[in-house]
């Protein structure tokens, strides 16, 4: 009875707490905006951009004013802004992705207005042990087409720790910190360098627009798939 009573008691005080937009959606907010949500526990908050409230935004450039060349603690706990360009952490998303199946949306715009998506049907990212490995569903379906189911299994690379299958470092070669393989077809954490870009170090996705390419805008974000 004892142990019925105690364990009634932690899951009452852990529903008191969000762990992500969903919950905030379901608390009654229907506002877009930044949130705190506690994935690791009621004291741990993090900062989240919460999209039509239910898709928490893990990742956004928008206008270049975040540097995303960075080791792997900055990586491993998130930076920038919840309000602006950001980086949620891959210690968040692992914790996120292990407590519920999520899906990807991949919105992506060019310098010309154009705006597309990529869809996946389930997105997870592994430990800290397991160098945060890329668990990805199948593409369901985008007008930006598949960038990244190449780099479904690797583990995430960044200037100092290569986890990649370069010869080299992927992180140093194309300016970002990601899931590279040897090196890319996404690089959504690339420079931000307006456009045309020479060199694949641009914030690219190869079948939308190329590796000479560096869009403006991409968010990735994640929803809990309805059981
Ligand atoms: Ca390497």
């Amino acid at each position: 009875l004892q142990l019925m009573q105690s364990t009634g008691k932690l899951a009452a005080y852990q529903s008191s707490v969000p762990t992500d937009c969903s919950d905030i959606y379901r608390a009654g907010s229907g506002q877009d905006g930044v949130y705190t949500i506690y994935p690791a526990g009621p004291t741990s908050p993090v900062q989240v951009y919460c999209d039509m409230s239910r898709d928490d935004v893990i990742q956004r450039r928008q206008d270049g004013t975040v540097n995303f060349y960075r080791k792997w603690e900055h990586y491993k706990n998130g930076f920038g802004s919840a309000a602006g360009e950001y980086w949620l952490g891959l210690e968040t998303m692992h914790l996120l992705t292990q407590a519920k199946t999520y899906e990807l949306r991949v919105d992506l715009e060019d310098f010309e207005g154009q705006r597309v998506y990529a869809h996946y049907s389930s997105f997870a990212v592994g430990s800290e042990t397991d160098g945060y490995q890329l668990n990805l569903g199948n593409f369901v379906k985008g007008a930006a087409g598949d960038s990244l189911k190449f780099h479904d299994g690797q583990k995430f690379t960044t200037i100092d720790r290569d986890q990649d299958q370069h010869d080299s470092n992927c992180a140093m070669l194309c300016y970002g910190g990601f899931w590279y393989a040897a090196c890319l077809e996404a690089n959504p954490n690339g420079i931000y360098t307006w456009g045309p870009s020479s060199r694949a170090a641009g914030a690219q996705w190869n079948s939308f627009k190329g590796l000479e390419y560096s869009l403006k805008t991409i968010v990735m974000k994640i929803r809990p798939v309805a059981s």
